[in-house]
């Protein structure tokens, strides 16, 4: 039995761990749970599974949700200290990090200093605090699981290898919703558009994300950190059928790929049954009906954000934090209606041009610099 936290379980990664848990009772047990704005879901969640206990950011829905669950003896916390309580329960064995965005950093760490095993879904937190995770992984029992899905894929292509005889990890990407499109055919295109991928079921920030191609930027410094792999070494390939979720070489020319139903349920159970494997609650991929599987090559032209990535990783210290928080607050304007797809890499671009990187990294420094790249891009399209 493994007694697992997940916060953000009202999201779409969220949501599909707790349909695993649900599939597969006598292995998991919920232990915390945490949420955002969807209480209702987070309330139905907690009367299904019983949790220890349930945190929610905002101070009302808290007051709510305490109300509503005090008679089932589940405990309530608040705010930032909540997260950070629930990832360092005695009882827990796994934390999910399903919380979208940089907010997940905080209780991360905290997790990490609690020698928790990571299942990692939330990126930003290792595209701003790479260094400072790996500084406090190196001090702590702690690991990371990525369950990204090209990451956890990756982490399974090296299990057993030397990773010194790797010659360079392939990222896959799906091209998003627009593979194919020039510059000028994505000058009108609408969020709902955007948020409607060909392959993979997410939520609305990461979907935007992929439309613009900094989903893969981002990952491409995830799988930096996570893996050690300096950025020459880290190619992204467009593999539109999202069959193979990626691939490593290895210096003897050998290419080895992890291919699964395009799911993110396999990279979350991956993580959750590690270093087992358990019966798929997915299925099986049917390759004959699959057919043929493709690859190109990125187009730069049309997703310069892809670009933005290497550029913000190689130079390191605060940049990736900027061209993050940039990024949130354009994809969280253009989905509100007030900027239009392509003024998202302006934003970014501009954004990263005008920063002076600072390369002494700590946690406080970034929570700021993060308010000050969003409060930046609000002045910048008034
Ligand atoms: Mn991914």
């Amino acid at each position: 039995m493994k007694n697992i936290c997940i916060l953000g379980s009202t999201g779409s990664v969220g949501t599909q761990a707790i349909d695993i848990i649900r599939n597969k009772r006598s292995e998991y047990r919920l232990v915390a749970i945490s949420g955002n704005s969807n209480i209702d879901l987070l309330y139905e969640q907690a009367v299904e599974f019983r949790p220890n206990y349930v945190a929610v950011m905002d101070k009302k829905f808290h007051r709510i949700l305490n109300e509503k669950l005090k008679s089932y003896g589940i405990t309530v916390l608040e705010g930032i200290e909540g997260l950070k309580y629930i990832s360092t329960l005695d009882e827990v064995d796994i934390v999910l990090t399903s919380i979208v965005g940089m907010i997940g950093l905080t209780p991360t760490i905290a997790a990490i200093q609690a020698g928790k095993m990571i299942a990692l879904a939330n990126k930003e937190t290792l595209v701003v605090g790479g260094e400072l995770i790996k500084a406090e992984l190196k001090k702590s029992k702690s690991s990371i699981l990525p369950v990204d899905s090209e990451h956890s894929a990756i982490f399974q292509c090296m299990n057993g290898e030397n990773p010194k005889s790797i010659n360079k990890i392939i990222l896959t990407a799906s091209g998003g919703p627009f593979r194919g499109k020039s510059k000028s055919q994505l000058v009108d295109v609408t969020p709902e558009q955007a948020i409607k991928h060909p392959k993979w079921n997410m939520g609305k920030k990461i979907s935007i994300d992929s439309a613009t191609l900094m989903n893969k930027a981002l990952e491409v410094i995830e799988a930096h950190w996570l893996f050690n792999v300096k950025y020459e070494n880290i190619e992204v390939v467009v593999h539109p059928q999202s069959i193979i979720h990626s691939m490593v070489e290895y210096v003897d020319g050998s290419i080895i790929a992890q291919m699964s139903n395009t799911d993110m349920k396999h990279p979350i159970q991956y993580a959750f049954d590690y270093p087992n494997r358990n019966s798929s609650v997915i299925g099986y991929l049917d390759l004959i009906n699959k057919g043929s599987i493709t690859f190109e090559k990125p187009d730069n032209e049309s997703f310069p954000c892809l670009g933005f990535g290497y550029t913000a990783g190689k130079i390191g210290g605060t940049m990736p934090t900027v061209m993050n928080a940039a990024n949130e607050e354009a994809v969280n304007l253009f989905l509100n209606g007030k900027i239009k797809f392509l003024e998202i890499e302006g934003i970014i671009r501009e954004s990263m041009k005008t920063h002076r990187v600072d390369y002494n990294l700590t946690l406080e420094k970034i929570i700021d610099l993060e308010i000050q790249v969003r409060e930046n891009v609000n002045k910048m399209i008034k």
